[in-house]
């Protein structure tokens, strides 16, 4: 039987991106890729998920409030809107987190979607047991993401072509990697995708 897969894009929103308020370096730079994925998991019929920092004015998550973060992504603002260059389809499912004023929260299984629904409860609802992890940032969002998702028993493919970090260390990123990679996850990119050879990164 085959294994069904989801995409999993998380947080290409404009305050991540280079001008943003916590801009990753070039992290515009992989929403061309990205947008292949995602039309090869269209075309297939796969459930596209994307998620959001979406946080209220005030919130403990930003310095002024005891957090460590410069505000950043608040509701219904610029910032918090995806990237322009991202291209998403009419089908895919939005997850929002950050909302709760008083918690931080790092994970996509901390999100949920308009009807508050939880990933981990669409992923089940939708018969889902591999996960295509790309977006940003890959040593915060993406690797706390990756490691939540593989503790709770799926299967987790990082997009290696598609992921962009903050390096706040030099290494920073390849610590992400190589945590993902130990707790489970594999890489991949979109030519060993495509091209199925059974050698990826
Ligand atoms: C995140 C910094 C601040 C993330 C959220 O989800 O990666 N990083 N807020
Ligand atoms: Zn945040």
């Amino acid at each position: 039987m085959k294994v069904k897969k989801a995409l999993l894009i998380v947080d290409v929103q404009n305050d991540f991106c280079p001008a943003g308020a916590l801009g990753v370096p070039e992290g515009d730079k992989i929403i061309p890729r990205i947008n292949q994925y995602i039309k090869i998991f269209s075309k297939n019929k796969l459930p596209i998920f994307v998620t959001r920092d979406w946080h209220p004015k005030k919130t403990a998550h930003f310095k002024r409030f005891g957090g460590i973060w410069p505000p950043h992504c608040i509701q219904n603002t610029k910032g918090a809107y995806f990237h322009p260059k991202l291209k998403l389809p009419r089908k895919t499912i939005i997850l929002s987190k950050g909302m709760d004023p008083k918690k931080d929260s790092y994970s996509a299984c901390q999100a949920e979607d308009v009807n508050s629904m939880s990933l981990l409860d669409l992923l089940k609802i939708f018969g889902i047991k591999d996960i295509y992890i790309g977006g940003l940032a890959t040593d915060y969002c993406v690797k706390y993401s990756a490691v939540d998702i593989l503790k709770n028993g799926f299967k987790v493919k990082v997009l290696m072509d598609a992921i962009k970090g903050v390096n706040l260390k030099p290494e920073d990123s390849e610590d992400a990697i190589r945590g993902m990679v130990r707790m489970g996850a594999k890489k991949i990119t979109l030519e060993c995708l495509l091209t199925r050879r059974k050698k990826c990164p």
